[in-house]
């Protein structure tokens, strides 16, 4: 019987002790030394507190395919530092100007704006570096099809590109559809690129990747559905960040055209998609199962 709460919190130890590793002077220097304050905000901007569940997404999907926790660990460190880069940039004030995350002080709050621009940008290069690094998989082909899809995830076409929409949006004049395209893109693509991820370190065929593409929209969907309810209804204590930012900002989100009733009822069908899309894999694919029911149900 897959356990949930047991394979995330192993999910989070290994990516807290795999981060921890890699993020280190001597792992990160190139031609030259890293210098130390980076390495310091590197580590202020992705170690504790995170739930890690992009990673965990990564090895869950592998699972279907055999690969191991340890094999899919790599792929996953990659996708969370580009996720840790996308917070520590989020948080500056040109974005969002916040001064707290996952409990803590923000990384331009704990150094300064300029160290927080650079330990985002050093997160994302090391992201490829991890890639491209044959522990990460033995085959190169394999290799350059991941660097290409966190590429395609975290890019203008992806993360960024739907944080600028994101920015655009706050004008007002988005519609339903620019909603679902704006999360899609700033949060949803970076989902994707894990669940896919996962898949491709096991080989999956197209027809199995194209389920699980499926799978990783609808959830993507769930995510952020979720995210911006916890927004209107959870505590900045529960989430370790600042809540009700997006009526305050006149973001556009789905609880604001549809509210709060409406919008669970969709949280639920997205859900119920998601897990549809995974028909084919029986008990292999529990685990992502129990994702896709975990981010309606989260509390942080
Ligand atoms: C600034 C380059 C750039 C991109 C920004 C993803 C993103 C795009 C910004 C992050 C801010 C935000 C509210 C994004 C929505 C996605 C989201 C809720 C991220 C938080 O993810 P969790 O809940 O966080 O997985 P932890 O702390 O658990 O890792």
């Amino acid at each position: 019987m897959y356990d949930f709460s047991a394979d995330s919190a192993d999910c989070v130890r290994s990516v807290e002790a795999g981060l921890s590793d890699v993020l280190t002077g001597a792992r990160l220097s190139g031609p030259g030394p890293a210098a130390e304050r980076l390495v310091e905000a590197m580590r202020h901007g992705s170690l504790e507190g995170g739930k890690r569940l992009r990673p965990l997404l990564v090895r869950q999907a592998a699972a279907i395919f055999s690969v191991s926790r340890e094999a899919a660990l790599p792929a996953g460190l990659a996708v969370e530092m580009i996720h840790c880069y996308s917070l520590i940039h989020d948080d500056l004030p040109a974005m969002d100007d916040d001064a707290l995350r996952r409990g803590r002080p923000t990384v331009h709050k704990a150094f300064d704006e300029a160290t927080a621009i650079l330990a985002g940008d050093a997160l994302l290069t090391q992201a490829f570096a991890i890639l491209a690094d044959p522990r990460c998989h033995p085959d190169p082909d394999v290799r350059v099809a991941l660097v290409a899809e966190l590429a395609a995830g975290s890019g203008a076409g992806g993360m960024v590109g739907g944080q600028m929409r994101d920015i655009e949006g706050e004008e007002g004049s988005f519609s339903e559809t620019d909603i679902a395209t704006m999360q899609a893109m700033k949060t949803g693509a970076l989902i994707r690129a894990a669940v896919r991820m996962g898949a491709m370190l096991g080989g999956a065929d197209p027809r199995a990747l194209s389920a699980l593409t499926a799978y990783a929209e609808a959830a993507g969907r769930a995510f952020q559905l979720a995210d911006d309810i916890l927004d209107v209804t959870a505590t900045q204590e529960a989430m370790g960040k600042a809540t009700g930012k997006d009526a305050g900002a006149g973001k556009q989100t789905l609880v604001s055209r549809l509210g709060l009733d409406e919008a669970r009822k969709n949280l639920d069908a997205i859900v119920a998609d998601a897990i549809s899309a995974l028909r084919t894999f029986g008990p292999r694919a529990d685990g992502l199962r129990a994702t896709a029911r975990y981010f309606a149900a989260r509390k942080r």
